[in-house]
């Protein structure tokens, strides 16, 4: 247990090494959105070489020094823009940067709970994940470039550092920065898991906890199983790149020379990798799910639709995302019986999500809706989930994912169902919460501003190039110039890259709002949203230990928003009864 002695704090044990779940909370979100912008940033740069190929940037030679002479980007340079861009993304921003945010304001706040279950322990995951931040954006410096074989980084570019220039020391540097980054994530994760299971407040039973509690935990149970996974393979990877080992490579020849690797296989790392990297999907949309959740019910000013079917398709997400990870080898040549086994369980999943999806909507409908930046970014983020999820039944299944894999349909696939939806629930999150964290609030015309050109802008980019992929244009290419076939879809990514620009400038107007906000906000009224969860009893100024004096009890669930007694009149006269409030006589709980 983390101790709760009035001590003074000083800058150091405040800002730096704290152990206050709500600092670490700022901590992991500051550092994933400084991650962030590297992140769309290459994303832009990569984006203008598949849009004009030929013609020189000064931008690009700006920023890229000498693999970007004259203003036109190497070859290498795009396979490590496209790595790096892909790796941060993920597991940097809406891993670490959304989880770690939220699960560690959120937890012990909406359970009643003083802090973390070990304070320590969560100081410790934060400053290893700023250490693998630091070291994966070092290693874009390094001068034989970053590492280049993908964010799945699959052998052989990922095994032989003679392979191409960012398989050198930019590819160690990637693996042990992951290797970091999962012990972090291990930590939080188990912290999370017995905060929930053992520290919440009298009266928090499982079956009244927020879902967005739900999700975080879930999340947590899903990374401890899979994330150790990806360790392990980057681990045999770093035994294979530098102690002789053969656990990825079978025998090769470069060149006439024969190399000492026997036995090994590729397709063995693939099985590792994607037995976390589907998972992660989930680990990424899980959080995002339960945000929207809490966000989609507050500001329709009605209870959740089906409570106890959100927990369970929940469940039924994360157990079934754990079984489905061969979707993505349907090309390595596996039995087809295997691959229809692989279809079945992923195309499964549609029916929990499909469940989720419906009780957003019915939660929406004919709800007083209170369309504030939260709830815009909330609607947004069921939008681009069915969007997206829609494509995944195609690519699910085994016979007709054959024809798009490695397709520019896929990236459009992934994008809008796990990093558009994922960092929409972000931003919901964000907005939501922000008067929580800094007792301010934001503004709230930029935050439209900010959601209609992020949302038009995510369609733009991610809409057409479902196009693209289905005309064949494949992904991972430095430039389509070469195959006279793909002229005409030139313009459709000139399009893609307008928006794609548009869309990552925009995101300074959100940058701006919050750290402006930070210092000359508003000043945040207690319960800004009228919210039912506990965050919104804790007073505005933050304190150790959450609360004065005695922790709220809690005596019903999270989502008496309108609700009404046996005259039709609200209850209490207002239209939200927190999770403090005592069941009222003749009231009867969900
Ligand atoms: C500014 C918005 C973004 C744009 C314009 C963008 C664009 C792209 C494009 C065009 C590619 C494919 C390049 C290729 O295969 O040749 C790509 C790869 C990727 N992006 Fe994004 N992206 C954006 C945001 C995100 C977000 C929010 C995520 C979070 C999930 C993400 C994750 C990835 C991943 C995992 C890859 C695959 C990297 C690989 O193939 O190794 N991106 N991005
Ligand atoms: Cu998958």
């Amino acid at each position: 247990m983390s101790d709760h002695h009035h001590h003074k704090e000083t800058f150091v044990t405040k800002y730096i090494f704290s152990q206050d779940h709500k600092m670490i909370a700022k901590q992991y979100l500051i550092t994933g959105m400084f991650m962030g912008v590297i992140g769309v940033f290459m994303s832009m740069l990569f984006r203008l070489q598949l849009a004009y190929p030929d013609q020189s940037f000064s931008i690009i030679e700006a920023f890229l020094g000498k693999w970007g002479e004259g203003g036109q980007m190497t070859p290498d340079m795009y396979m490590g823009l496209v790595t790096i861009h892909g790796t941060i993304m993920v597991f940097f921003v809406l891993t670490a940067g959304l989880s770690g945010t939220f699960s560690n304001l959120l937890i012990p706040l909406q359970i009643g709970a003083r802090d973390m279950a070990s304070g320590f322990l969560n100081m410790i995951s934060y400053w290893l994940f700023f250490l693998s931040s630091l070291i994966m954006f070092l290693s874009i410096f390094v001068h034989t470039g970053m590492a280049s074989a993908g964010w799945t980084i699959y052998p052989p570019l990922s095994a032989l550092p003679q392979a191409m220039s960012g398989s050198g020391l930019g590819m160690t540097l990637w693996l042990v920065s992951m290797a970091i980054f999962i012990a972090s994530s291990l930590m939080g994760s188990l912290n999370y898991i017995v905060t929930v299971l053992n520290l919440r407040t009298k009266g928090m039973k499982m079956t009244r906890l927020p879902l967005t509690i739900w999700a975080f935990f879930i999340t947590a149970i899903i990374g401890v199983i899979s994330f150790p996974v990806l360790l392990s393979a980057a681990l045999l990877l770093i035994f294979d790149r530098s102690f002789g080992t053969s656990f990825f490579l079978s025998d090769i020849f470069i060149q006439g020379e024969v190399l000492h690797y026997k036995g090994g296989s590729p397709i063995l790392f693939e099985h590792l990798f994607w037995f976390l990297g589907h998972p992660e999907v989930y680990i990424i949309l899980l959080p995002a799910l339960g945000i929207t959740s809490e966000v989609i019910s507050t500001n329709a000013r009605k209870p959740i639709f089906g409570y106890r079917a959100m927990i369970g398709s929940i469940m039924a997400i994360a157990f079934l995302s754990t079984i489905v990870w061969g979707h993505h080898m349907f090309v390595t040549g596996m039995n087809p019986f295997l691959g229809s086994v692989f279809t079945f369980t992923t195309l499964l999943i549609a029916i929990p999500s499909a469940v989720k999806a419906f009780n957003y909507i019915t939660t929406l409908w004919r709800g007083n809706l209170q369309l504030n930046p939260a709830m815009l970014f909330s609607i947004g983020m069921v939008s681009t989930f069915i969007t997206g999820g829609l494509t995944g039944l195609i690519l699910g299944d085994s016979a007709l994912d054959i024809n798009v894999h490695d397709t520019m349909f896929v990236v459009a696939h992934f994008h809008l169902v796990m990093g558009i939806s994922a960092l929409f629930g972000m931003f919901a999150g964000v907005y939501h919460w922000f008067p929580k964290m800094y007792g301010k609030m934001m503004n709230k015309d930029m935050g439209y501003l900010h959601f209609w050109l992020t949302a038009i802008s995510a369609y733009g980019v991610f809409f057409p190039m479902h196009f693209i992929g289905l005309a064949g244009l494949p992904r991972r290419y430095y430039s389509n110039s070469a195959f006279p076939m793909f002229d005409d879809l030139l313009h459709i990514n000139k399009v893609i890259t307008v928006f794609a620009i548009i869309g990552g400038v925009s995101q300074i107007i959100f940058l701006a709002n919050f750290f402006f906000s930070i210092s000359k906000g508003k000043k945040a009224s207690q319960n800004p949203w009228k919210g039912n969860t506990l965050e919104w009893t804790a007073p505005v100024e933050h304190m150790h230990g959450n609360w004065p004096g005695e922790i709220p009890e809690v005596h019903r669930w999270a989502y008496d928003y309108s609700k009404t007694d046996e005259n039709g009149d609200l209850w209490g006269g207002q239209d939200f009864t927190p999770q403090s409030v005592p069941i009222r006589d003749g009231e009867e709980e969900f």
